[in-house]
């Protein structure tokens, strides 16, 4: 089998989860280089039994690179261009590129067909807009979409390896009676929500539900798609939880609905009241699917539908759909 070189850039919460895809999923690595800020560079880290050193990212470092896959945060903006230019295929998990018209955004399960109009990056979405794309799919296919409302209840590993050390010290400050000191977050997160994630913009809306509205739109390709999201930082570690409401064009039924969700790829359907069965972070961390539940009847609108949606943020959300890119990107190659 033929084999690729692969540079991961970025070693937190998603350059670890990266290496551990690539492993599991068998992704036919050749050479590896993991390249990180001079903060990370020299230390050393294992891949399929073996020890690598992580270097400091230059624009010099992508020679020989076929499949560059960016963690996310400022490298992307740095050093993208210059690995495209050393004729790498850049795979990026931040918003630099996901509004360029040159760049698709691509979720595997919705949109494969647009990794192929690349001109050398594809983006990876928001992790919230992934799982919500992945279920709304299948119904936007069979009874087209008017509007969907979306609240998000979203883990602190999405704020990275930091924000999960501190909702550990401060749960264990708040229940020791101890003051409780903020430093990731703006205000406490243990035992708390903070409806907001990402900054303000002038709207008065965040950036990140800004993000769900145009990456939703632009990986169904459909401007007409009204979306409008509340996003809400929870006291979870991982896997981040969705309210959707859909107002469809058409009738479906719920057991329709049902159907057609258990039938699409990458969707675990768990819902049965009657056994108190429906989706949780808890049980989506470590899996890949997006776990959809609570389908129900909306009667307040002619076709709605609401329904609850879980993924594991850090796999599903960035690095699995980052890896499953990449097979696509290779098996086009
Ligand atoms: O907080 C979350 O749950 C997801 C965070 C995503 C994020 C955090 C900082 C910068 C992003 C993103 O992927 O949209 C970015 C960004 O690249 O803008």
């Amino acid at each position: 089998m033929k084999k690729y070189n692969v540079a991961i850039v970025g070693t937190g919460a998603v350059g670890n989860k990266l290496l551990e895809v690539l492993e599991e999923r068998n992704f036919p690595v050749g050479n590896l280089k993991l390249l990180a800020t001079s903060r990370s560079a020299g230390k050393q880290v294992e891949f399929k039994g073996e020890i690598y050193t992580i270097e400091e990212t230059t624009p010099n470092s992508f020679s020989g690179v076929d499949i560059a896959l960016f963690a996310g945060g400022s490298a992307s903006k740095q050093f993208a261009r210059d690995a495209v230019k050393a004729g790498a295929v850049v795979i990026d998990n931040s918003s630099t590129f996901r509004m360029d018209p040159d760049v698709p955004l691509v979720v595997p399960e919705v949109n494969p067909e647009d990794v192929t109009w690349h001109k050398g990056i594809i983006a990876n979405p928001n992790c919230s807009t992934i799982q919500m794309v992945v279920a709304l799919k299948p119904l936007y296919d069979a009874a087209g979409i008017k509007r969907v409302v979306v609240a998000t209840y979203q883990a602190v590993s999405g704020a990275g390896a930091e924000a999960i050390k501190e909702l550990e010290r401060q749960s264990r400050q708040v229940l020791n009676n101890e003051n409780v000191s903020p430093e990731v977050f703006p205000y406490q997160i243990a035992f708390n929500l903070l409806p907001h994630l990402d900054v303000f913009l002038d709207n008065d809306y965040t950036k990140e539900e800004m993000k769900m509205v145009n990456e939703t739109k632009k990986i169904l390709g459909d401007d007409s798609v009204a979306v409008t999201a509340t996003t809400v930082r929870v006291p979870v570690f991982n896997g981040h939880s969705e309210a959707v409401n859909v107002e469809l064009k058409k009738e479906l039924s719920v057991s329709e609905a049902k159907e057609l969700l258990r039938k699409a790829p990458g969707i675990v359907v768990v819902d049965d009241s009657e056994k108190l069965a429906y989706p949780m972070p808890v049980d989506a961390d470590g899996r890949d699917e997006v776990f959809v539940g609570r389908i129900r009847k909306d009667d307040t609108v002619p076709y709605g539908l609401n329904m609850w949606v879980v993924a594991d943020n850090l796999r599903k959300g960035a690095a699995t759909n980052a890896v499953q890119i990449a097979e696509l990107v290779i098996k086009n190659l």
